[in-house]
C-alpha cells in the first residue's frame, strides 16, 4: 500500500507538472487577418486587422510591414487595440508583394510571432 506521504508527494507533482505546463495552452494564436495570407487588395491605404484567440498586450505587440523583395520597412505601423487583436492602417501603399510579420505579447506572458504575405495591386 502506498503511504500517505508518498501519494501526496506524487499529486504535487503532478500539480506542479500541470501547472508549468497551463500557461502553454492560452498563449495567442493567429485566427483571422485582414489582408489574408496570399491575398491581393487594391492600393491606396490598407487596413490591416489581426485577431487572436487570446487576449493580448497591445502596447508590447507590434507590427511591421516590409516590402517583399528588399525587406525595406514600409514604415512603422501605428497599431492600435481592436477586439483580440492589433489594427493598423499603412496608408498609400504603392503595387507590389508585401509582408507583414507580427510579434504578439499575450497576457500570460509569452511571445508569440509569425508573418504573413500580401500583394497590393491598382
Ligand atoms: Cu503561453
Amino acid at each position: 500500500m502506498i503511504s500517505r506521504r508518498k501519494l501526496a508527494f506524487l499529486l504535487s507533482l503532478i500539480l506542479a507538472f500541470a501547472l508549468a505546463r497551463a500557461p502553454c495552452l492560452a498563449h495567442a494564436a493567429l485566427i483571422s487577418a485582414s489582408p489574408r495570407d496570399g491575398e491581393t487588395v487594391p492600393s491606396g491605404e490598407v487596413v490591416i486587422q489581426l485577431r487572436f484567440n487570446s487576449r493580448i498586450d497591445s502596447k508590447l505587440s507590434r507590427l511591421t510591414l516590409l516590402k517583399a523583395g528588399d525587406r525595406s520597412v514600409v514604415q512603422p505601423l501605428e497599431t492600435s487595440p481592436a477586439s483580440e487583436g492589433l489594427k493598423a492602417r499603412a496608408p498609400d501603399l504603392p503595387s507590389g508583394p508585401y509582408t507583414l510579420e507580427w510579434q504578439i505579447l499575450s497576457l500570460d506572458g509569452h511571445l508569440t510571432q509569425g508573418k504573413l504575405n500580401f500583394r497590393v495591386e491598382r
